[in-house]
């Protein structure tokens, strides 16, 4: 087992930094050498050694119709017989935005980019050049590309000034972004009463997944909506993980919300490289070459991208969707925190919609669960929380699992996905996987 991966893994490391070409994909995480991935059809993945697993991964998001949809795949084959690039404009990047701009009402208008990271760096731009304003607000926890300004920690505290995240991030540019707390007004409040004028925007992930999958808390969004449009700033809702995810409009068409400017990525490419951000159309029209603001992409809009994006967003539109997806998701954390349970494991878990994490933390102490979806772990509510998680154990569950061919995201802060693609079945086997795994450490405790 995972031989020729383990080859493939050795020869990588010769050519590419850590053998991969997205840190969260090495399994530093969680142990062992990541998988080489050779094929996936529908709910499954096939490593390079043949073996075949239920995948949680879906990409990090983008496949929620699964691995080569062939409603996706017949589109691909069709425009790539047109060509693969033009550096020009074409029909199908004006559908794509159209699509975007009717399934957000938030946004008037979009720009297409490469990637999730893109459209953020973007974003921040803009709405520091519309506000002339230098700050940025962002939540600890959560993630939004590798730009340099949200590469970002808190500093002493809470809502201060922000510390380079990584090397070559400049300590002057950190400065600029203040880290608050998710869920936690009061902090926001307390950066706002400190720099307020000097804010130009709170970039936010409304459904948090990068820290694991963590909702926002009642009147959390509000809030932040409130304060930000009370002091002239702009909210920022980054969507790339949530957009078309959570509902056919977002996140923000789950909690009722609109945010001034939005970024997207992942599912609109349909599992090629496709960001996007947009929003309100007196910002965007600050956007070169309408505007000053600057941004460009040489294979932004690029053809084959935009359309896996046009034929997974029709598909989506259609009835009952992510009704399916929720009942499947709903299904799958019920028996995952049941068996828990049952074998006496401290879990808890975060879902909304099709995206989910069950976090190994410490009992909660108390009296045992009594709801049907409640574990024995401590709650996780935000990045504080989080950090309380067992990290050996999911590490353990991990390995386990994609030794009996379940491949769920290899860290305990990142979030699992559901496609259309997984079936009952799939579910019911990955229930059955999990409580073999956690009959084995009974037997070994
Ligand atoms: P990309 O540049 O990776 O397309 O998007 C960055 C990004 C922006 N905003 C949010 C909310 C995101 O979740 C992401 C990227 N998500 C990670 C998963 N945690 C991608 C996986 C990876 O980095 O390999």
């Amino acid at each position: 087992m995972f031989k020729k991966s383990n080859q493939l893994f050795e020869r990588a490391q010769q050519v590419i930094p850590g053998g991969v070409n997205s840190p969260v994909r090495a399994f530093k995480a969680v142990g062992g050498n990541p998988v080489f991935i050779a094929s996936g059809k529908e709910s499954r993945i096939y490593d390079v050694d043949g073996k075949e697993y239920i995948d949680y991964v879906c990409s990090w998001g983008p496949l929620i119709l699964g691995h080569c949809h062939p409603e996706v795949m017949k589109a691909l084959r069709g425009v790539l017989e047109t060509g693969t690039s033009y550096g020009a404009p074409t029909e199908r990047e004006v559908e794509l935005a159209e699509l975007i701009c009717e399934a957000f009402p938030s946004i008037e208008k979009v720009r297409l980019t490469n990637s999730g990271t893109e459209s953020t760096m973007a974003a921040l731009r803009l709405a520091r050049a519309f506000t002339e304003r230098p700050m940025i607000v962002k939540f600890e926890g959560c993630y939004h590309g590798h730009g340099d300004s949200l590469l970002v920690k808190a500093g002493s505290g809470v809502a201060t000034l922000g510390l380079p995240d990584s090397p070559g991030v400049p300590a002057d540019l950190a400065r600029l972004t203040l880290t608050c707390r998710f869920n936690d007004l009061p902090s926001v409040q307390r950066a706002f009463e400190q720099h307020g004028e000097r804010i130009a925007a709170v970039i936010v992930e409304p459904v948090a997944g990068n820290m694991g999958c963590v909702p926002p808390q009642p009147g959390f969004l509000e809030g932040l909506r409130k304060i930000t449009t009370d002091a002239g700033s702009l909210l920022i809702f980054d969507e790339v993980m949530t957009g078309f995810r959570l509902a056919y409009g977002g996140a923000q068409q789950r909690y009722g919300i609109k945010s001034d400017l939005t970024t997207l990525g992942k599912i609109i490419g349909g599992g090629l490289p496709v960001g996007a951000f947009g929003g309100r159309k007196d910002i965007m029209d600050r956007v070169a070459p309408h505007g000053p603001v600057y941004q460009a992409g040489t294979l932004s809009g690029n053809p084959l991208a935009v359309t896996a994006g046009i034929t997974t967003l029709k598909i989506l539109r259609q009835p009952g969707i992510y009704d399916t997806l929720e009942s499947r998701a709903r299904t799958l954390e019920l028996g995952m925190i049941q068996i828990a349970n049952e074998a006496n494991v401290s879990v808890t878990a975060n879902r909304v919609g099709s995206m989910f994490t069950l976090f190994f933390t410490p009992r909660a102490g108390g009296s045992p669960p009594k709801r049907p979806d409640q574990g024995m772990g401590m709650l996780v509510t935000d990045w504080q929380s989080a950090k309380h998680s067992q990290v050996e154990k999911f590490g353990s569950f991990f390995r386990e699992m994609l030794q009996k061919g379940v491949y769920l995201a290899p860290s305990q802060f990142e979030a699992g996905f559901l496609s259309t693609a997984h079936s009952d079945a799939d579910i019911q086997e990955t229930i059955h996987v999990a409580q073999q795994v956690f009959a084995g450490w009974g037997r070994r405790n």
